[in-house]
């Protein structure tokens, strides 16, 4: 079980430094614990690894927060200040080398794929810009769920080479996938 302890640390970690100011305040772990599970609906967490290609290493964490989704992607080892398309894939598969095991976009309502603030798909997820450590740590709010018919969970966060032009149907044209990680429902 030390895989499982390693990722819920990395899960508190995010969360902390991103202005978890109770967690901060908090005199331990049960605390933290305690207050996350006070102002967080449900949560979900998929562990980003790269293609047999190369590619970055990470963390995804997905948590609703009202009417909207939260994600937080925490991942190192892109080409410092490049940009990468990022979907939630339909299969939560990440078994082949280069990752088309994940199929296509998660679509479950039929859409044409674009950016958050027109039509897209369910997995559409905004650009992640690398800084010059090629690092990336960036949150965003997307329309997205991790309950009912479009839930996220089981599908399979995939970052890309290129960046998502949001136009190109129905893939944004964003190349070759470079890292991957099947998104659980993560238990506090
Ligand atoms: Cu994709």
């Amino acid at each position: 079980m030390r895989f499982a302890a390693t990722l819920s640390a990395l899960v508190c970690a995010g969360f902390c430094l991103q202005g978890c100011v109770v967690a901060v305040k908090g005199d331990g772990a049960g605390d933290h614990h305690a207050m996350d599970m006070a102002r967080m609906g449900p949560m979900a967490v998929a562990t980003l690894s790269p293609s047999a290609a190369g590619g970055p290493t990470g963390i995804a964490v997905f948590h609703v927060d009202g009417d909207h989704l939260m994600v937080h992607v925490q991942a190192s080892g892109f080409a410092p200040g490049s940009v990468h398309g990022m979907h939630v894939h339909d299969k939560g598969n990440c078994a082949s080398a280069d990752f088309t095991s994940a199929g296509g976009h998660f679509n479950p309502e039929g859409k044409a794929h674009g950016a958050q603030d027109g039509e897209h798909h369910a997995g559409d997820l905004p650009n992640l810009t690398a800084d010059a450590d090629g690092k990336v740590d960036q949150k965003f709010n997307v329309h997205a769920a991790l309950t009912g018919p479009a839930s996220l969970v089981g599908h399979a966060v995939v970052i890309h080479a290129a960046q998502d032009d949001y136009q190109t149907q129905p893939t944004g044209n964003s190349g070759a996938r470079i890292a991957c990680g099947v998104i659980a429902q993560h238990m506090h």
